[in-house]
């Protein structure tokens, strides 16, 4: 977990929606950044925080698939559009982090048979990461967690305290993920990751996929976004 420091300097300069760290001030001032233009991370809604769907709990934060939802039942969304859904919610794109977290998710997605799901798994390919020697190849080293910050540990080997890799070993090219893919078809960039269930006769694993595509998707409370609004509601039960 060496790489979560590592990361936290070039985050603070990221002038990006993806930083959470960024998040966090422009929920203070009240100004988000665009990723894009005309799309801005979301402000986390304090009553919807303190009514926000907890499907199951796993280390002390709730967690819930968009599938099992009244309001999100059939809804697929592109990256940043899933990533605000969770944030309103106090909540973010899941992030990872372990192999029994790794399972419950991919647990989640076999029982309910769901194509796909995305995560807060994204590529540091924005601006800020350019000149970080460190993140190459970006294809291995220069993938995170957008929710946490978190550093994902290198894409081509099993990571540390990992029984396997989740990266799937094949996809559109027959070859190991993360492959970028549709950037040779198209120049589209797969910066995002997502867990797809056997699309490719792979079993459920990781994939890096362009962030426009739309997919349901598994929201993870963030820490960040409920100690702010706690700190800013103090009798709200959260
Ligand atoms: C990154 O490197 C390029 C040239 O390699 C340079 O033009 C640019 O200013 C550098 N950016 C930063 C943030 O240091
Ligand atoms: C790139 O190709 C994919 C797959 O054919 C397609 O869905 C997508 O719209 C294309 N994107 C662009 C920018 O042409
Ligand atoms: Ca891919």
């Amino acid at each position: 977990m060496t790489g979560t420091v590592s990361l936290l300097g070039y985050f603070a300069l990221a002038l990006t929606v993806t930083s959470c760290l960024a998040a966090i001030s422009d929920v203070k001032s009240n100004n988000p950044v665009t990723q894009k233009p005309g799309r801005f991370l979301s402000l986390p809604v304090p009553l919807k925080c303190s009514q926000r769907p907890k499907e199951f709990t796993y280390k002390g934060r709730n967690y819930f698939y968009s599938g099992h939802t009244q309001q999100y039942k059939t809804s697929k969304v592109d990256w940043l559009e899933a990533r605000n859904i969770c944030r309103e919610y106090c909540m973010d794109l899941v992030s990872i982090e372990t192999e029994e977290e790794n399972n419950l998710i991919f647990r989640l997605i076999q029982q309910n048979d769901a194509p796909y799901i995305w995560t807060s798994g994204r590529l540091c390919d924005f601006k800020g990461c350019e000149n970080r020697t460190d993140l190459e190849p970006k294809n291995v080293n220069g993938w995170f967690w957008s929710a946490t910050r978190g550093k994902i540990l290198a894409t081509d080997q099993t990571p540390n305290g990992w029984s396997y890799n989740p990266w799937s070993k094949s996809g559109h090219k027959k070859k190991p993920q993360p492959d970028n893919a549709e950037f040779d078809i198209n120049g589209t960039v797969e910066s995002c990751l997502s867990v797809l269930n056997n699309v490719y006769g792979d079993g459920i694993a990781w994939h890096d996929i362009g962030c426009y595509h739309e997919k349901p998707f598994v929201c993870e409370d963030s820490d960040e976004l409920i100690n702010y609004v706690a700190s800013t509601n103090p009798s709200l039960q959260l």
